[in-house]
């Protein structure tokens, strides 16, 4: 931006979208897996006979579970159904084209023998390199792989909450120095990893060190200049997080977009790229034995939450967590299912290449622009009891023709710039689409 009024040292590396061929297919993938997969994947939400509502994932912390009790689960971690193969074939049967993975969530635990750590996979009874069969299967498949990394760290002796003192200033140098050798050590081990996912950065530890967050960065483009970092790692010089003190984006793409999305009509999200996570229950990330806690979403709601943020022109990655034994649960079996039926015919359509069409928000559902092949759809989850739907074009345009299916759907003016396209009688059972050609 041009009137930048702070100077900062720790500010976003760089200004506007990236325009290379990896953010351009990051960008193109669109939709993407996240995995939540750990030692809080074996108690499943669960402790001592109590079934705890929280994040699965916080259990250790929520239920108050002393550490050395927490950790000794890594004693227990054999997840010997686990098969590599047959994920990727899931994921790519569900329409995915990258995954993120968690490496090493807020309980400290790396699923990658790390030289730099006991508290690994290597330590465990299943021993072998877990992450590498993972990588090398999605790799194989075609599907991007990147690796979600939390830098707020349980198990660490180093890790701080707050820096009071020089004790601490120490300590937090230290565990800054782990965390950047364990990253360096991912991209060197895993060389196909195309970016990082960075979480637990909201600390104040963290807010007060941006320069952490800045060179951690700079280390990891210093290794490969097209890797592609979320927004969420960052702080700049006074702690301001995703965009600095200028109100500029820091990192490749807002991760800010946490189990909720932008509002329909938010250009200025357009402006920027950007990523949403989703949970299918309501907030569990990690394995939860009782998803009859929550509200669980059905495929139509999930289906509606990626094409809105894909018309925002966002990526959308949706959460699965593994049991500890390594398969997944019945529903996210049968929501990846239906996910992966309704993606074999509309995917290549409107989700891949899909981007912000720049037209009208109306009720019955969202526009999207394939940049690949420049058509304009609309996208219906909103049926109108008249089977009516209205378009409005902007100033000079008009509408040429309307396809749906095999057939040219009637339309006729309601004033101007707007027309009523008449459905036929039956459509789909299942959200759909229509191509607009304007002229
Ligand atoms: C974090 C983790 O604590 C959680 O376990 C999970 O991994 C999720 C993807 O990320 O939770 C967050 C992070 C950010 C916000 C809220 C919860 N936020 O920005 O509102």
């Amino acid at each position: 931006s041009t009137n930048d009024s702070i100077t900062l040292k720790y500010g976003a590396q760089y200004i506007g979208k990236r325009q290379d061929a990896e953010m351009k297919k990051f960008r193109a993938n669109r939709l993407g897996q996240f995995i939540h997969w750990g030692l809080y994947s074996i108690p499943g939400g669960e402790w001592n006979g109590t079934t705890y509502l929280g994040a699965a994932e916080w259990l250790a912390n929520f239920a108050k579970i002393p550490n050395a009790t927490w950790d000794s689960l890594q004693y227990q971690f054999n997840p010997n159904k686990f098969n590599a193969v047959q994920w990727a074939k899931m994921a790519k049967a569900s329409g995915f084209k990258y995954v993120t993975i968690t490496t090493k969530h807020h309980e400290g635990f790396c699923l990658w023998p790390s030289e730099f750590t006991e508290f690994d996979i290597e330590n465990t009874p299943y021993k072998k390199d877990l992450l590498k069969e993972f990588v090398d299967a999605y790799t194989e498949a075609g599907i991007d792989v990147y690796f979600y990394y939390s830098i707020l760290d349980w198990h660490h002796k180093d890790w701080r909450y707050d820096i009071k003192n020089q004790a601490d200033s120490l300590a937090f140098s230290k565990y800054f120095e782990f965390a950047k050798n364990q990253l360096l050590e991912l991209q060197q081990k895993y060389p196909e990893v195309k970016g990082f996912w960075f979480d637990g950065t909201w600390d104040a530890s963290w807010k007060k060190n941006g320069k952490y967050s800045y060179d951690i960065q700079k280390a990891l483009k210093e290794v490969n200049p097209n890797v592609i970092v979320n927004s969420r790692l960052r702080a700049d010089d006074f702690g301001s997080r995703h965009f600095d003190s200028n109100g500029n984006l820091m990192g490749d793409y807002q991760s800010g977009y946490e189990r909720y999305l932008p509002a329909k009509n938010d250009t200025l999200i357009t402006k920027i790229d950007w990523e949403a996570c989703m949970t299918i229950p309501v907030n569990q990330w990690g394995y939860h034995k009782d998803w009859s806690l929550s509200h669980v979403k059905s495929a139509n709601e999930i289906l509606e939450l990626i094409v809105k943020t894909v018309s925002l022109g966002g990526n959308f990655l949706l959460n699965y967590g593994p049991k500890g034994d390594g398969t997944f649960r019945n529903e996210e079996l049968e929501i990846s299912n239906s996910i992966g039926n309704w993606m074999s015919k509309y995917a290549d359509k409107v989700i891949y290449y899909g981007d912000y069409a720049n037209l009208k928000p109306q009720d019955w559902g969202y526009y999207v622009k394939n940049t690949n092949s420049g058509k304009f759809y609309g996208v219906v989850f909103n049926l109108p009891l008249s089977k009516l739907l209205k378009i409005e074009l902007p100033n000079g345009k008009k509408l040429k023709v309307v396809n749906f299916e095999t057939e040219k759907l009637e339309y006729h003016h309601h004033d101007k710039m707007g027309y009523f396209i008449s459905l036929p009688e039956n459509t789909p059972n299942e959200p759909f689409i229509f191509e607009i050609l304007m002229e």
